[in-house]
């Protein structure tokens, strides 16, 4: 009876700020709501009280269209909680909450302020060039910069070498949270393969504030918390951690931001003359192994590169909207952008919003869960990204259109159902309302 009560709740409560007004203060002003102390961004409130990795990345794109400072601000304090070796924490707990599972306790790292013992996808790089290349205050832009890219220099170097010993070309996710698409089916084999039967009682806290049927299942979470137990006990040295987890993926959206990021990361240490030869030549090495590894990735029966179960020596053959990041990465040329292009535009043709997580015709799809049907606003805007720069400018379009008709009407939601285009998930997020800030209203005018 209470159950039914609470999700009767949950469904009446609208987003507090649907955008009846001009959609980009109220896209400012979640922005301002979710900024703590002006130096870091919370996704959402009492969902993700925190500062989360690539979340803080898209925030500062947000927050750049309207104020330059706090947006080099909130990815100076991101790389301010990088580890020694370079690795840039998933999430990072500045203060205490009790709202989110798991928290400091359960990761256990003895630092000052405490982080998670994983990363996310390396988004730093390419936002900070987004942001320079738009910034009117120049100076500024040059001066943040140099502190910013030896580090980003230093967590690209954590990835090529923790994540990739045998220099493959192709750098491993430990856990489906590294992904940042934490749900996608294209995790469930290997997970399934995760033995959880061990783990230690918890009490899930995301489906206090969120409706279950749009979040993991309890299984998941089994496995998700088995995987973070097991890396404890490793000390979280993630050189040892690589032969013996039991998850060790080529995520085909992680390689590719990654591959983006360093081209990013390349231009940027020219633009700003602070390359020194070394890392220069370092940098075109890793990306130079990456544009050969990635044709492992190639899937012919999906037409687009799928991501690797490196444990099991299997691609997983299934297309997800973290394949078409592959237009984004510049990895896809000739006849295979065109293939890739051509199966963003079926699925586009297939769903009444863009872009699905998952193609609708797949037995795979689920419309709410998250990262297995649903939109979002950050990954439409990166795959459309990669659509204009391949010049698929009719794709582009109807994505750009679709994500601010989704934002105008059902406000900035964390994701999107593809067929209804209801708003699910966490309301006021700053993701949606960053990329409506820095991408999206141009289409919404
Ligand atoms: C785990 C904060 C994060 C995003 C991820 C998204 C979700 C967390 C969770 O929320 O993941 O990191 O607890 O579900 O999947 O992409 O960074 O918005």
């Amino acid at each position: 009876m209470l159950r039914r009560k609470r999700r009767l709740l949950l469904q009446r409560r609208k987003p507090i700020n649907a955008p009846s007004g001009d959609p980009d203060d109220a896209a400012r002003g979640i922005l301002i709501a979710n900024s703590r102390g002006g130096r870091y961004t919370i996704p959402a409130k009492r969902l993700y009280p925190f500062q989360w990795n690539w979340d803080s990345c898209f925030s500062a794109l947000g927050w750049s269209t309207f104020d330059e400072a706090r947006a080099w601000e909130e990815l100076r304090t991101l790389f301010a909680h990088q580890w020694p070796g370079g690795m840039v924490p998933h999430i990072i707990f500045h203060e205490r909450h009790d709202t989110y599972f798991p928290g400091p306790d359960v990761w256990r790292l003895k630092q000052e302020v405490p982080t998670s013992g994983i990363t996310q996808p390396p988004v730093a790089a390419s936002v900070a060039r987004f942001i320079y290349e738009r910034a009117k205050d120049r100076e500024m832009a040059r001066d943040m910069l140099a502190r910013l890219l030896p580090r980003i220099f230093l967590y690209h170097h954590w990835y090529h070498h923790q994540r990739d010993p045998g220099k493959t070309g192709l750098v491993a996710i430990y856990h489906p949270w590294e992904s940042g698409r934490d749900n996608s089916p294209e995790w469930d084999a290997a997970l399934a393969a995760v033995p959880a039967d061990k783990v230690t009682p918890y009490k899930r806290r995301d489906i206090d504030h969120v409706l279950a049927e749009h979040r993991p299942s309890q299984d998941d979470y089994n496995r998700y918390m088995a995987l973070v137990e097991l890396f404890r006990s490793h000390d979280y040295d993630h050189g040892a951690i690589y032969p013996l987890t039991p998850f060790r993926m080529a995520d085909a959206g992680v390689n590719f931001m990654l591959m983006r990021a360093n081209r990013d990361l390349l231009w940027l240490l020219e633009e700003t003359g602070s390359a020194d030869g070394a890392a220069r030549a370092e940098i075109a090495k890793w990306i130079a192994r990456q544009e050969e590894a990635f044709e492992s990735l190639w899937d012919e029966n999906a037409g687009a590169y799928c991501s690797l179960d490196l444990v099991a020596g299997r691609n997983t053959g299934i297309a997800t909207s973290g394949s078409f990041l592959s237009l984004y990465a510049g990895a896809a040329r000739g006849g295979r952008a065109e293939r890739v292009a051509g199966t963003v535009e079926r699925w586009i043709s297939e769903s009444k919003f863009s872009v699905p997580t998952i193609v609708p015709s797949d037995v795979l799809f689920d419309r709410m869960r998250y990262w297995r049907g649903p939109i979002w606003a950050i990954m439409n805007f990166m795959v459309a990204t990669g659509l204009r720069e391949s010049g698929y400018y009719a794709a582009l379009q109807r994505i750009g259109e679709d994500t601010a008709v989704l934002i105008r009407t059902n406000g900035f939601q964390e994701y999107f159902d593809p067929l209804s285009g209801a708003g699910l998930g966490g309301a006021d997020f700053s993701w949606t309302a960053a990329m409506w800030l820095f991408w999206a209203r141009e289409f919404g005018r």
